[in-house]
């Protein structure tokens, strides 16, 4: 099969390729379950116009999650979700005009009623990601089957964390 050729089903915009550090992990979740995705930089201020018509013709195109990442007034994701039917998640991202980050993520946070984003911790586009295949998950048993898989590696990790831990000595310890 040639992957390019196949219709994106999560679009991961950003702000500017500033905030490809962070919002590249995002897309690693997407290689790692294996879902066609596209990857785009779309400004509310730069590009005002595009990021309408992006919004306005993403679900046609088949796209069927959003993760938009911005940092300092982040806007994207807002103006974004306010003109799609489809769920958009929010990366807020502390970028070099950020205010420690609680401008990004107040900004993609505080949605007035009526036109949620999922946001996620600052810098979080990780998460952001599994969050995208969770959505798609619920209507697609080959994605749903990865994420148990996915969870079930996370469980293992505690499991061995407390392997580690019982070989740990203190004196008052009695586990
Ligand atoms: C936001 O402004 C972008 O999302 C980025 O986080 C920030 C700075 O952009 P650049 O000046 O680095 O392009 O719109």
């Amino acid at each position: 099969m040639n992957i390019k050729k196949t219709a994106p089903r999560v679009s991961i915009i950003m702000g500017s390729t500033s905030d490809l550090p962070i919002m590249k992990q995002a897309a690693e979740i997407m290689d790692e379950f294996e879902i066609p995705f596209e990857i785009n930089a779309l400004s509310a201020h730069r590009t005002p116009a595009q990021a309408m018509d992006f919004a306005k013709k993403a679900y046609g195109r088949g796209i069927r999650v959003i993760i938009a990442g911005a940092g300092g007034a982040a806007h994207l994701p807002g103006v974004i979700a306010a003109l799609t039917p489809l769920p958009v998640i929010g990366v807020p991202i502390k970028a070099s005009i950020s205010i420690d980050g609680w401008d990004s993520i107040l900004s993609i946070l505080q949605m007035p009623p009526g036109i949620p984003v999922a946001t996620v911790g600052l810098d979080g586009a990780r998460n952001a990601g599994i969050l995208a295949t969770q959505i798609l998950a619920t209507g697609d048993e080959t994605i749903l089957k990865k994420v148990k898989n996915f969870k079930a590696g996370l469980e293992n990790k505690i499991v061995k964390a407390n392997q580690e831990l019982a070989k740990v000595e203190f004196k008052f310890k009695v586990n």
